[in-house]
């Protein structure tokens, strides 16, 4: 069984791969530009992204769009990660946090997966904290400014490690519980 990741981001299908090697899942990076809508709904992004992959008559396949809501800032930058990431980067988050004093912030991971026909959306959550500094040099995007225990950056842990707690990981687990129904 193969499954296309329909992304420009090479650290999320790295992730996958290393998810789905046990399952015999093949998982092939496919780059398709879709459509983001802007809306604050992660779910709504997916849904609609995954009309227009169909359209384009792709079948089997996976996209994932995810975010980074910080509680001191209201859930920022939340669904506009991505331009976030691109403009004021991590450097940019530390700067908007600096003398704040709650650090707690959400990982959070929609994936929508199109296999054999079926349509299966699920949401993986991470909690932890917007560490002082940058912190390690492995993973992408946040991973150098996010702790989930306030201690080690995803940065400085092993992808198989950020597996086993991530938000990615845990909408992984929720989509193989989902494909073995
Ligand atoms: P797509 O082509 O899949 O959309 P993208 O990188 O633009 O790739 P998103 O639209 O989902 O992805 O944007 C999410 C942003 O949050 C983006 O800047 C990512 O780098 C970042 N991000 C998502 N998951 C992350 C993770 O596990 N660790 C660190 N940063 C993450």
């Amino acid at each position: 069984m193969k499954l296309k990741v329909i992304t420009s981001n090479p650290g999320k299908v790295a992730e996958y791969q290393r998810s789905f090697a046990d399952l015999g899942i093949e998982m092939e990076h496919y780059r398709l530009p879709y459509d983001e809508v802007q809306t604050s709904d992660l779910e709504e992004v997916v849904q609609k992204g995954m009309d227009e992959i169909i359209r384009k008559g792709v079948r089997d396949f996976i996209i994932d769009d995810s975010g980074l809501f910080v509680d001191a800032l209201k859930g920022f930058p939340g669904v506009w990660s991505a331009y976030a990431q691109k403009t004021i980067g991590n450097q940019g988050i530390l700067k908007l946090m600096e003398g704040v004093e709650d650090r707690g912030a959400e990982f959070r991971c929609c994936i929508g997966c199109d296999i054999d026909g079926r349509r299966i959306v699920v949401m993986g959550r991470c909690r932890g904290f917007i560490i002082e500094k940058e912190q390690g040099d492995g993973g992408f995007g946040f991973d150098p400014i996010f702790s989930p225990d306030g201690k080690l950056t995803f940065a400085e842990i092993p992808i198989e490690e950020k597996n086993t707690m991530s938000h990615r990981g845990n909408a992984v687990k929720l989509l193989i519980e989902e494909l073995k129904k």
